[in-house]
This record gives structure tokens, sequence and C-alpha cells, in this order.
């Protein structure tokens, strides 16, 4: 494989010397040289699910298992991934001298693996993301307000044994946002805010499709900031980005990340 233009990463490196504030906003992408797949193209998960069909309140109300089935099966994938260079990469950006956030579409938990890893004994919380679609280790009731983490694998084999709510017996679901639902109104405006203040808005693996995560970049550009995509092929940010560096995050974000004068150290 080849690295991406040499002259568009001294570009994207000069962009970031200069941002005293940046926001990075990451999709599926970012996982998938941890081996999470992606949600669209050739190998995405919507391959042979689509999202209509699994990933809507109407299809968990029609058949709960089915969709338990499925985020068990991702569950269980993801549980075997580890944080690849990409996640340490921005990690160490967020933990340095530099204000720089983390704002996620991911629901497999990797930046957290990897800002908990890089702070070492240290307080990780600068590096912890901002999750716009929930986790995919966290369930919640379908009729009353608990929510709790949740690692261990799930039975999902008949409607009998899917898991129920401790307090009042409804279905559990997973903790994540489907299509047609509202994120989280306090996370959304704080990834709004982030993005607005920012001086660069870091776009990296995502098909930016889906919004109104796809818009928070859009916010850094209204508010007179730049954009730098990483991604390996285009998308509906493309032609906002100052430079788009193409190739696959795990190996671009480090090379762009992990020099002296974008890193502030
Ligand atoms: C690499 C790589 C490597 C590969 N390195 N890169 C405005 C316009 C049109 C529609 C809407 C709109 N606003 C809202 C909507 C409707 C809808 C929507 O966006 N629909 C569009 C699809 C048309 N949005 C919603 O419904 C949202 N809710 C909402 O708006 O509510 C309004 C409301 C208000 C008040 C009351 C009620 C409602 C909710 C959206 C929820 C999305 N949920 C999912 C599932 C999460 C749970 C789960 O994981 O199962 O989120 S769908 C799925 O897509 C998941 C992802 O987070 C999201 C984005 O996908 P992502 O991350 O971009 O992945 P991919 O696979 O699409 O792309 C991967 C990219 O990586 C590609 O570009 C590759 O090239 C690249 N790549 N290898 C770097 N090594
Ligand atoms: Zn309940």
């Amino acid at each position: 494989m080849t690295g991406p233009d040499v002259g568009d990463l001294e570009r994207a490196r000069g962009l970031l010397a200069e941002a005293g504030t940046i926001c990075v906003l990451t999709g599926a992408g970012v996982s998938a040289e941890s081996g999470v797949p992606t949600f669209r193209g050739e190998s995405g998960l919507w391959k042979s699910h689509s999202p209509e069909e699994l990933a809507t309140p109407h299809a968990f109300r029609r058949d709960p298992r089915l969709v338990w089935e499925w985020y068990e099966w991702r569950r269980q994938k993801i549980r075997e991934c580890r944080p690849n260079p990409g996640h340490e990469a921005l990690a160490r950006l967020a933990l340095g001298p530099r204000r720089a956030r983390i704002v996620t579409q991911n629901v497999d938990g990797l930046h957290e693996e990897a800002a908990r890893t890089a702070a070492g004994s240290g307080d990780p919380s600068p590096a912890l993301p901002l999750e716009l679609h929930g986790s995919i280790f966290r369930v919640r009731c379908t009729s009353c307000a608990y929510r709790v983490s949740h690692r261990h694998p799930l039975q999902t084999e008949t409607r009998e044994d899917l898991p129920r709510c401790p307090v009042c017996s409804a279905l559990l679901r997973p903790d994540v946002v489907w299509f047609g639902e509202a994120l989280d109104p306090e996370i959304l405006s704080e990834a709004f805010r982030v993005a607005r203040e920012a001086d660069l808005c870091l776009v990296a693996g995502t098909s930016a499709l889906v919004h109104p995560a796809a818009s928070v970049p859009m916010a850094t550009v209204e508010a007179g900031g730049s954009m730098v995509e990483v991604n390996p092929t285009d998308t509906p940010l493309t032609h906002m980005a100052r430079v788009s560096l193409r190739g696959p995050s795990g190996e671009i974000l480090p090379q762009l990340l992990d020099w002296p004068e974008s890193s502030g150290t």
C-alpha cells in the first residue's frame, strides 16, 4: 500500500501545528484495522443485513430476538478487538498539551481503551470520546430508566432467553442510537460546541452519510475553521476539506500526529 501524498501530509501537519483547538470526528473506518467490520462498502456489516432491517426501533419491536442475535454477534467480535495505531495516536493527541477532543460515532469502546492505555496511571478523561451513537457494551430498558454497562455474553437463542430489566421486567435493548431516534441532547450539543470552537476538525474513517453526526465538521468550517479528512475514499465532506489524506487511518494518523509540531510537544 502506498502512503498518502507527501505534500498533502506536510500541508495537513502544518494546519495541525497552527490549530489551537482541535475537534476529531471518527467513524467505523478507524476501527477497521482492529478487525471491527464497517457498516457500508465492500466488507460492510450491512451487506447481509440492511440497517432498516436491524438498526431501527421498528425492527426491535417486530423481532427483538433477531436484532439481539445480530448485536450479540457484533459484541462477540468487538470483544476480541484491540485499539490500533490510529486510536493510539488520537489518544496521545487528546492527552497532550493541545486542546483536542474526540467525538465518535463508534459504539465499540476502542477510543476509551486506547485512552486508558495511553494515560497509564494518569487521568484518561481528556481522551475519553463523546459517544454520539451510544455503546454496544451498555444495555437499557425499553420501558423504564434502567441502564447498565454489560460486557458479558448474552443468550439470544429464543425470545425467552432475551435479557429483561431487573426493575420492571420489560425487555432490555442495546444502549445505541437507532435510525429515527434522537441522539442524547447533551452529548450532541457538546459535540457541536467542540466543533464550533475548534480551529480544525480532523475527520477520520466515516462515510459522512449519517446525520446529525456528519454535520459536526460543518460546524467547524462554518465558524471559520478548517477540515482535514483521512479516508481511503471520497465522502460528501471531501469537497470541504482543506486536505484529504487517502489511506487507512491506522497508518496515516500516526504519521500525521506523532510529529513534534502537530502533537504540540
Ligand atoms: C476507512 C478504513 C480505514 C474503511 N481507515 N477509513 C439529514 C439528512 C438526511 C437524513 C437525515 C438527516 N438528519 C437525520 C436524518 C435521518 C438519519 C440519517 O442520517 N439517515 C441517512 C442514512 C440518510 N439519522 C437518524 O435517524 C439519526 N437520528 C435523528 O436524526 O433523530 C432525529 C430525531 C430528533 C428528535 C426526536 C426523534 C428523532 C440517528 C442516526 C443513528 C445511526 N445509528 C447507527 C447504528 C448505531 C448502533 C450500531 O452500531 O448498531 O450508527 S447506523 C451506522 O451508521 C452507525 C454508525 O455510527 C453510522 C455512521 O457510519 P460510519 O461510521 O460513517 O461507517 P460507514 O461504514 O458508513 O463508513 C466507513 C468509512 O470508513 C467509509 O468511508 C470507508 O471508506 C472508511 N474506511 N476502512 C480509514 N482502514
Ligand atoms: Zn425497566
